[in-house]
């Protein structure tokens, strides 16, 4: 082998050497891409296990008021905004009625049979309700609130 051909093959060999170095060089970064695509798949599939279990907890809760002359028990009720509410209302005696205007619910409340209302309060504070229908001579004094927080 003359220096001409030798000085050749060095060249041949330096970019076999390129080539393998790049190739090997794209199959690692492959690899990694790989890797963190999978990690990123189960943070995805981690977040939405947390959601579904926040959803959850954060289902309609239900509470039970009982009107009777002249008052609603409980008259304070306090809900987080975002969360479902269904209200059963059982009246003890007579008709009586249910208007939280600024949540815009509003119900009779016949006597002796549950009467369900529901919803989802959007804004934050405390909003009064009071009977609507008239029930006797203490009928204004019949009202409460709903204190809705974050
Ligand atoms: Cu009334």
């Amino acid at each position: 082998m003359n220096l001409k051909q030798s000085l050749s093959l060095t060249f041949f060999l330096a970019i076999v050497a390129l080539i393998v170095g790049a190739v090997g060089g794209y199959a690692l970064a492959q690899a990694k891409d790989r890797i963190i695509m999978a990690q990123e798949t189960e943070r995805v599939i981690m977040a939405q296990e947390k959601a579904q279990v926040i959803q959850a907890q954060e289902k309609e809760r239900v509470i039970q008021i009982t009107a009777k002359k002249f008052e609603y028990k409980p008259n304070t009720i306090t809900v987080k905004k975002g969360v479902p509410v269904l209200l059963e209302f059982t009246s003890l005696a007579r008709r009586h009625g249910f208007n939280g205007s600024e949540l815009g619910i509003r119900a009779d409340i016949p006597p002796k049979k549950m009467t369900q209302v529901r919803f989802t309060p959007q804004k934050v504070g405390t909003f009064p309700f009071s009977c609507d229908v008239f029930c006797g001579s203490h009928h204004g004094d019949m009202s409460g609130t709903i204190t809705v927080t974050e």
